[in-house]
């Protein structure tokens, strides 16, 4: 008995030190200009990037990107919406300012529209 108690505690003992040792790694936020809203074609900010500096509607047609969004990164001072409509209507997806969504999920490749 007196053995058990001690190899249960030295687990518990080797376990606190591989925590000690291996603190989370803090998370880095994607490379994105100020006052802009980026997106990414993959999720956890892969693949072409757009920078979308916002305003009452950006449609993504005009510059080829709708329906590819996966990943995004509000590095603005505003919250904004992610639309599965260019004219910003239809389902949507809120991006607070200062947020980075590493996977859209049911708006991926979906995004046509940021706005307000
Ligand atoms: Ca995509």
């Amino acid at each position: 008995m007196r053995r058990r108690i001690a190899a249960v505690l030295g687990g518990m003992t080797l376990a606190l030190a591989v925590v000690i040792a291996v603190p989370a790694p803090a998370q880095a936020l994607p490379s994105c200009p100020a006052d802009t809203i980026c997106l990414w074609d993959g999720q956890n900010y892969t693949g072409d990037k757009e920078e979308v500096t916002p305003n009452t509607c950006a449609a993504l047609w005009l510059a080829f990107w709708d329906n590819k969004a996966e990943s995004a990164y509000n590095n603005s001072r505003h919250d904004w919406y992610l639309f599965d409509h260019w004219t910003c209507g239809g389902d949507a997806y809120l991006v607070l300012s200062g947020q980075a969504v590493p996977n859209l999920g049911f708006m991926n490749n979906r995004v046509s529209g940021v706005g307000l």
